[in-house]
């Protein structure tokens, strides 16, 4: 069901060298049923790599795409209003900048549930989804947005092309880094993209990544943790260059990149390729000291959770994230931890957390259980979850972010745990 890569997923060396091992962990959407709470759960070795050639991180296990991107997926866009919002700012931008109209088409990369694309179809632009999850696939058309449910390839742009479908703008949120075949997925763009049009994709940003102790991202669906200077190069490679490269707090901080036909990245991209040269981003030593802040972030969070345990304190979760099967998991988190998690997901609820089996319920049982603490699994949307839960907090209710560091936050007080 995996295979283990022992060259680089983008420019093909052998020069790969282990930076961070976090054991054998559950694929990180698969939400348990109550039916299969009984049978032994898949886990699968996850273990980061640098690429000494090209800079880029990456994980060393590829499990099937089928197999994490089935008809179970449960991640909705939709969910989170403040990821909205951002997409909805970036799309008035897009049409705004390029003056986008009925005559255009703007094709969408792991569409989702129209999350995205509906700004565009709202204002009367062509608009074509690609995303091969059933769920979500069938909410974007429910808005009118027609999607493809298949895998994006190259082979499926060529056949859009042949189709007569050329998109002046590409967008993909969050889905590069899932992509197995970079070097399809890149053809892809170029075949599909107008000469003067423009592909932007936002991915979460390595040096966050490492900077914050984020290692809760690092999960199966996640083979790749750019930075610019790896992007530069997988882009160049492939005959299409970064124009333009924006720093984002999303996602605990991403790039947006604009990508257009080309030779030659731009000024403001070559000035950040010298900064990354600069932090020493594109050598190993910049992620050797990693995996020791991870293993002190981890026995923090253990460590805080007996404590709260022995006192007789409950802790519940906010938020199923993926990221969540990571944190726990990798982090020796017990079942006996935390009572239940809570999410705004519907399509989660009645489930089970990977690993640990933590029931999953509506964020309406907080108030109604009150437990003494709660771990935000999606601390990176601390502010927004922190504003809607003001009610537990007056209460006297406490959150526990545990990222970058493990700290307590009770709405007054922003503490360090240890
Ligand atoms: P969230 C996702 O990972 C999915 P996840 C994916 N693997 C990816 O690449 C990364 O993003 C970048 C819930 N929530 O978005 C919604 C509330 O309940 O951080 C989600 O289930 N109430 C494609 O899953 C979860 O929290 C709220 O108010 O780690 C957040 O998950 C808000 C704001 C969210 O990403």
């Amino acid at each position: 069901m995996f295979q283990f890569i022992d060259r680089c997923r983008s420019c093909d060396d052998a020069t790969l060298h282990d930076v961070l091992s976090l054991g054998d962990v559950p694929l990180a959407d698969k939400f348990l049923s109550k039916a299969v709470l009984s049978h032994p759960e898949p886990k699968f070795p996850l273990n980061v790599a640098f690429c000494s050639n090209c800079s880029l991180v990456q994980i060393r296990e590829t499990v099937e795409p089928d197999v994490l991107f089935g008809s179970d997926y449960p991640y909705f866009s939709s969910f989170s209003p403040a990821w909205v919002e951002h997409c909805r700012r970036n799309a008035e931008e897009l049409i705004e900048s390029r003056d986008l109209g009925a005559d255009h088409l703007v094709v969408e990369i792991a569409s989702n549930d129209g999350y995205m694309l509906r700004n565009f179809h709202d204002r009367g632009i062509a608009t074509l989804g690609i995303d091969p999850v059933p769920g979500p696939a069938a909410a974007a058309e429910a808005l009118g947005i027609p999607t493809l449910r298949k895998f994006f390839s190259a082979q499926l742009a060529e056949d859009l092309r042949t189709d007569g479908r050329f998109a002046d703008v590409i967008l993909g949120n969050n889905v590069l880094a899932h992509v197995a075949d970079l070097s399809g997925f890149v053809a892809g763009l170029r075949t599909l993209l107008k000469p003067d049009g423009v592909a932007v994709i936002e991915a979460p940003y390595v040096r966050d990544l490492i900077d914050h102790c984020e290692f809760d991202t690092i999960y199966h669906e996640h083979l790749c943790y750019f930075s610019v200077t790896a992007l530069n190069r997988l882009f160049l490679d492939r005959g299409l260059c970064l124009t333009e490269v924006r720093r984002l707090s999303t996602h605990g901080g991403s790039i947006r990149l604009y990508i257009e036909h080309g030779t030659a990245p731009s000024e403001q991209v070559c000035r950040l390729l010298d900064e990354e040269a600069a932090l020493g981003i594109d050598s190993l030593s910049y992620y050797e000291s990693f995996a020791q802040q991870v293993s002190v972030l981890q026995e923090s969070l253990v460590a805080l959770l007996d404590r709260l345990q022995s006192a007789g304190k409950t802790v519940a979760g906010y938020g199923a994230a993926a990221k969540g099967t990571t944190l726990l998991n990798a982090s020796g988190v017990r079942s006996e931890h935390l009572e239940f998690i809570v999410d705004r997901n519907i399509h989660k609820h009645g489930h089970y957390m990977p690993g640990l089996k933590t029931p999953i319920f509506g964020p309406e049982r907080l108030l109604a259980e009150m437990p003494d603490y709660v771990l935000l699994l999606a601390w990176n949307f601390q502010e927004e979850i922190i504003r809607q839960q003001s009610e537990y907090l007056s209460q006297g209710g406490q959150f526990i972010v545990p990222v970058p560091e493990v700290r307590i936050v009770n709405g007054f007080r922003d503490q360090s745990a240890a």
